[in-house]
């Protein structure tokens, strides 16, 4: 017979059990390798990223080639072809990060067509961790990175002179995605929608894992705006102990709560990737629940075990997973409001 005593803390650590499991959520299943990234888009990048991971290659190499396939993508702005500044400019910003912790940015760089291949030489040939515009663009000619043409895409020429009309700044929730109903300048003649950026993560098969984050920014921006996506810690951050997360949507918000580094920080408590995500999301939303009402702002992330979740302001929030040839899928990610 079970002494009062006992019993007593089996049903203490029992309910402890049962508010860990309500607090952490339903974790996904864990796989190795497994690569995860925003938005639609995030399908063709994580097949390009498979094929790295799949063949025992290092997560680093899988995140880089699958984001390069997004930022030449002619039906996505996430590169050269994306909505200018407010001065009719195309200005890029992207990130990567490795299992060692060493990072590499490059933010407002404009002309060059891969600006994360450029954040990885920033990385890996450089003292420093980030480089930005016109600095930038004179490392990566250095570099042997081509000198684009300084011309605007048809589509991003047209919504530049329709925004122009009014020339008002208004990010548009999930402009991203077709569900916008606002005036959306990212509309695409393709009948497609801007997107504007893409994060990934991945976990390879030797169980370290790296970032990249790639982007033009919010569309009309101010001359010289940098978002989210080039801050380590903000729009990507890896800690190769716990997990790895990345963030889209209107960067100011990611910046002012550190966002991605917040969401790692949740899975070192012990936190499923989904309910780190939430986390971070609900502290956006305590800041200012007006504000975040009228945002956007979207955080995947994977942990050390392989397991996957994702988690959102608002509905219209997608993410890619694939953790095998034919296991490469949209989820849509759970929201706030
Ligand atoms: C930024 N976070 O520059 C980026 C934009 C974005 O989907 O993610 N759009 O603020």
């Amino acid at each position: 017979m079970l002494k009062r005593r006992n019993f007593i803390q089996l049903s203490t650590f029992g309910f402890i059990g049962l508010l860990t499991d309500k607090l952490q959520g339903s974790a996904t299943k864990g796989n190795k390798p497994i690569v995860i990234s925003t938005w639609k888009e995030g399908i063709n990048a994580n097949k390009a990223a498979w094929e790295i991971l799949q063949k025992g290659g290092r997560s680093l190499d899988a995140v880089e080639a699958g984001v390069r396939v997004t930022e030449d993508s002619i039906n996505c702005c996430v590169g050269l072809g994306a909505n200018p500044d407010r001065d009719g400019f195309v200005t890029l910003d992207a990130s990567i990060m490795d299992e060692l912790g060493n990072a590499g940015c490059v933010a407002a760089i404009e002309r060059i067509k891969h600006p994360i291949s450029v954040a990885r030489r920033v990385m890996e040939k450089t003292p420093h961790v980030m480089l930005v515009g016109e600095g930038a663009q004179k490392f990566a000619v250095s570099e042997g990175f081509p000198l684009e043409e300084q011309k605007l895409s048809p589509d991003a020429e047209k919504s530049y002179k329709e925004w122009l009309k009014e020339s008002k700044y208004k990010p548009v929730i999930n402009i991203e995605n077709s569900n916008a109903s606002a005036f959306a300048p990212g509309k695409l003649s393709n009948g497609d929608w801007n997107h504007d950026t893409i994060g990934m993560v991945a976990l390879d098969a030797k169980g370290n894992l790296s970032g990249s984050c790639t982007t033009s920014g919010m569309g009309f921006k101010m001359r010289g705006r940098v978002g989210d996506s080039p801050i380590i810690g903000a729009g990507l951050f890896v800690d190769n102990e716990v997990g790895a997360a990345t963030a889209t949507g209107l960067g100011e918000e990611v910046i002012k709560i550190c966002g991605t580094h917040l969401v790692v920080e949740f899975m070192r408590q012990g936190f499923s990737p989904e309910q780190a995500c939430k986390k971070a999301v609900e502290r956006i939303v305590q800041k200012d629940p007006k504000k975040a009402k009228d945002n956007q702002v979207g955080f995947i992330a994977i942990n050390k075990k392989g397991e996957y979740g994702g988690y959102c302001l608002q509905k219209g929030f997608n993410f890619a997973v694939c953790y095998a040839e034919d296991k490469n899928f949209l989820v849509d990610g759970k929201n706030w409001f």
